[in-house]
């Protein structure tokens, strides 16, 4: 099971599929979202826009078009509102459900950015410990995904990351 983090920007990435923290329209946004529909192109809206929305939790996959990545999968992230609305049990359900599509499209390699840590302010911290142990878990279920990346932006994001993946070894 490889699982690693890096700090790269997501849409340069050469992966089976590429995970977008998205909002529960998937019309596009800023952040990470808006990154990824600019290097995709215009068909990706066109896609987004026949998938009828997104519930928080859940994911959702599109081609990626000009990226180069062959998929996206669209997930949403909870809006963090202290702890007490769920928040946790949704960001793990978003790690859950976009492995469980990559598995349905023989996706190998699959790189997310750091779900709902952006606008939707979820602390860092927590959202990793979260994110690491979930895929941890989850990628014994689908032995045909190869990697998982944590794709983070910035250095102070990957330190967090990485000493998450530390402490999990097995
Ligand atoms: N590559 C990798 N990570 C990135 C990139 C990139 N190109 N750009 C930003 N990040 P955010 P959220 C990091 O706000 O909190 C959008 O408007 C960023 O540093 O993109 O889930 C959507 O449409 C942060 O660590 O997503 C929604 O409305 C992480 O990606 C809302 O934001 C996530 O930050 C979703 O908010």
């Amino acid at each position: 099971m490889n699982i690693n983090a890096i700090q790269a920007d997501i849409t340069r990435l050469k992966v089976d599929a590429v995970v977008n923290a998205a909002n529960t329209s998937l019309l596009g946004g800023g952040g990470v979202d808006g990154a990824i529909h600019r290097a995709a192109g215009p068909e990706l809206l066109t896609a987004c826009k026949e998938l009828g929305g997104c519930a928080t939790g859940e994911a959702k996959l599109t081609d990626g078009f000009e990226l180069p990545a062959r998929y996206v999968i669209h997930t949403v992230g909870p809006v963090w509102k202290g702890g007490e609305q769920g928040e946790e049990a949704l960001l793990a359900s978003c790690y859950r459900q976009s492995l469980a599509l990559a598995a349905t499209v023989n996706a190998d390699t699959v790189a997310f950015p750091s779900i709902s840590t952006g606008v939707y302010r979820f602390p860092i911290q927590q959202a990793a410990a979260i994110a690491v142990s979930t895929v941890k878990t989850v990628l014994k279920k689908y032995p045909s995904v190869e990697s998982v990346t944590f794709c983070c932006f910035s250095a102070d994001e990957l330190a967090v990351y990485n000493a998450c993946l530390n402490q999990l070894t097995d």
